[in-house]
C-alpha cells in the first residue's frame, strides 16, 4: 500500500543520510523532491505546498538541537510535517456507543460496518447493526448477511423508502445492545438529498461517532468530500478502505487535513477481519522506512514467539540474568534470516538492515553448528550458571563433546562478552523509551541512534 508514495520518500530519506552536510541546494532538492511525490500521490495540491514549505522554513531557521546532526534534524522536520497532517492517534472506546457511518457510493461503508461490528464482538460487547440505507436495492440484505457470519441482529425494515423511520423504529427495539452501528445510504456526490437524510439520522440516533468511510483509491477529490461531509454533519473520525490496493493514499492524507478529523481504521480488504487500527506516527515512520519501537516489539513478536515468550527472553536480557540457554535462543532466532532485517528495519538504522541481516544469518548459524556439541555436554546447572565453569569443569566438556577445550573456552568468552553487550542494551532501552516518550512530546532526540 502507499507504495509509490512510500518509495520517494525513502529515496529522498536516502538522499539526505547520504549527503556529505545539509545546505541550502539540499534543503531545495529535498522540498523539491516532497512536493513532487506528494502531488504524484495524489495529495492535493495547496496542502502539499503547504508542507514543502513548512519544511523547507524550519530546515532553514530552525537549528537542530544539541547532539543531533543537521542530516537527522532535517529527517526529523519531514516526519514531524507528515505526522502534523494525520494529527493525534485516535481509537475507538470500547464502551457502549452508537456509530453511525456515511460516505459516498460504494466507498465501503457496508462492508466496514461488519468489520466494526467484529471489532467489538470480538472484544467482548454486545453489537447490533442498523441498515439504514434505503437507497440502493440490496442494501439491508447484504448487511443481514455480514450479520449472520459474526452472529450479530441486524435491524432494518425491508421495502422502507424513509431511513428516518427505520431509525427510530430502530432506537426503540434494539436499546439492549451496547454497540449500535448504522450503515446509511451512499450517492454519487454530496447532495442535498443526502445531506438533509444524513442530518436528520443524526438527530435521530445522536451518535457517539459520526466516521467518515473513505476509499483510499479516491484521489484529489478526497478532501473536498470529507470537508463537505465535515460541514454537514461533523465528522469524528475517518475510516480509509481498499488500503490492500493499488491507492497512492494522498487522497487518505487530503481528508484528514480538511477535517481535521483522524483516521482510526483502516481497511485492508473484504473479509470483516481486513480491519487495522490505525497509528499516524508508525504509518508515517513506516512510509519512511525509519521506523519506531512498536514495529520492532511487533517484529519480535514476529519471530514465532508469543509476545509473552518474547517479553520474558527480553527481560531475561536486560536483567542482566542471562545464560547459556539464553544465549542460545538468541542464536536460534537470529539464525533465521530476514529477522534481524526486520528488527533493524524498525530502528533508525534500517539501511544497515539487509547487509546486516545476511552476516548475521551466516554469524549466528556458525556458532550454531560450533557451539551445540559443546553445550550438549553441559549439564542444566552449567547452562543456567555458566560462571561455575572453571578448569576442571572446562576439560569434563570438552572431553564430553569430543571438542578441544580451547572451544569451550571460547564459548564461554562469548558469553561473556553477549552479558556485556545485554548489559550496555539495557541503557539503551532507556534511550529507547525517551526517544519514543520525546517523539510523542515532538520533540526528538537522535544522540545515540546515529
Ligand atoms: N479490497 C478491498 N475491498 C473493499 C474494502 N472495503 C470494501 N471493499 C469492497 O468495496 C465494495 C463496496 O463496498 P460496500 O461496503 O458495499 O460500500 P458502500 O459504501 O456500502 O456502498 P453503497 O452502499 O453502494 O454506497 C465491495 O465490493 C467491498 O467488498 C477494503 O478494505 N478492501
Ligand atoms: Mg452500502
Amino acid at each position: 500500500m502507499l507504495d509509490s508514495l512510500g518509495e520517494s520518500l525513502r529515496n529522498t530519506i536516502r538522499k539526505i543520510s547520504k549527503a556529505g552536510y545539509v545546505d541550502k541546494n539540499l534543503v531545495k532538492e529535498v522540498v523539491r523532491d516532497i512536493q513532487r511525490a506528494l502531488l504524484k500521490a495524489d495529495v492535493e495540491v495547496h496542502l502539499a505546498l503547504k508542507l514543502s514549505k513548512n519544511v523547507e522554513k524550519r530546515a532553514l531557521e530552525e537549528k537542530p538541537p544539541s547532539g543531533m546532526s543537521h542530516r537527522d534534524f532535517l529527517i526529523k522536520i519531514i516526519y514531524d510535517e507528515l505526522v502534523a497532517i494525520l494529527g493525534e492517534e485516535k481509537s475507538v472506546e470500547l464502551k457502549p456507543q452508537k456509530i453511525m457511518l456515511v460516505g459516498l457510493y460504494g466507498q465501503g461503508k457496508t462492508t466496514t460496518a461488519g468489520k466494526l461490528a467484529k471489532f467489538f464482538v470480538k472484544k467482548g460487547l454486545s453489537v447490533a447493526l442498523i441498515a439504514c440505507d434505503v437507497h440502493r436495492p440490496a442494501a439491508y440484505d447484504q448487511l443481514k448477511q455480514l450479520g449472520e457470519q459474526i452472529n450479530v441482529p441486524v435491524f432494518g425494515i425491508p421495502g422502507e423508502k424513509d431511513a428516518r423511520k427505520i431509525a427510530s423504529e430502530a432506537m426503540k427495539k434494539i436499546r439492549d445492545y451496547q454497540v449500535k452501528i448504522f450503515d446509511t445510504s451512499g450517492r454519487h456526490s454530496l447532495e442535498d438529498e443526502l445531506i438533509e437524510e444524513i442530518k436528520d439520522l443524526k438527530n435521530i440516533i445522536e451518535p457517539d461517532e459520526i466516521f467518515l468511510v473513505l476509499d483510499a483509491t479516491v484521489g484529489q477529490q478526497a478532501g473536498k468530500q470529507a470537508k463537505a461531509f465535515h460541514d454537514a454533519v461533523g465528522i469524528t473520525g475517518v475510516i480509509i478502505t481498499k488500503m490492500d490496493g493499488s491507492a497512492k493514499g494522498g487522497g487518505a492524507l487530503s481528508a484528514v487535513a480538511a477535517t481535521g478529523a483522524p483516521v482510526v481504521f483502516i481497511g485492508t480488504g473484504e473479509h470483516l477481519n481486513d480491519l487495522e487500527h490505525f497509528n499516524p506516527t508508525r504509518f508515517i515512520s513506516r512510509l519512511l522506512g525509519i521506523g519506531d519501537l512498536e514495529t520492532l516489539l511487533e517484529a519480535a513478536k514476529e519471530i514465532e514467539m508469543d509476545e509473552e515468550e518474547a517479553e520474558k527472553v527480553m527481560d531475561r536480557m536486560m536483567s542482566g540474568k542471562f545464560n547459556l540457554k539464553d544465549m542460545y535462543e538468541i542464536w536460534e532466532q537470529m539464525a533465521k534470516p530476514g529477522i534481524m532485517q526486520r528488527i533493524l528495519s524498525a530502528l533508525p538504522w534500517a539501511k544497515m538492515g539487509a547487509e546486516m541481516d545476511k552476516n548475521i544469518v551466516e554469524e549466528s548459524q556458525e556458532k550454531l553448528r560450533k557451539y551445540r556439541v559443546v553445550m550438549d555436554s553441559m549439564t542444566y546447572e552449567e547452562l543456567e550458571k555458566p560462571e561455575i565453569i572453571k578448569s576442571s569443569r572446562i576439560k569434563r566438556i570438552a572431553r564430553g563433546s569430543g571438542r578441544p577445550e580451547e572451544e569451550v573456552r571460547s564459548l564461554l568468552k562469548e558469553y561473556k562478552k553477549m552479558k556485556k553487550m545485554m548489559k550496555q542494551m539495557r541503557g539503551n532501552r532507556k534511550l529507547m523509551r525517551s526517544l519514543r516518550k520525546s517523539m510523542k512530546n515532538g520533540s526528538f532526540d537522535m544522540t545515540g541512534f546515529t
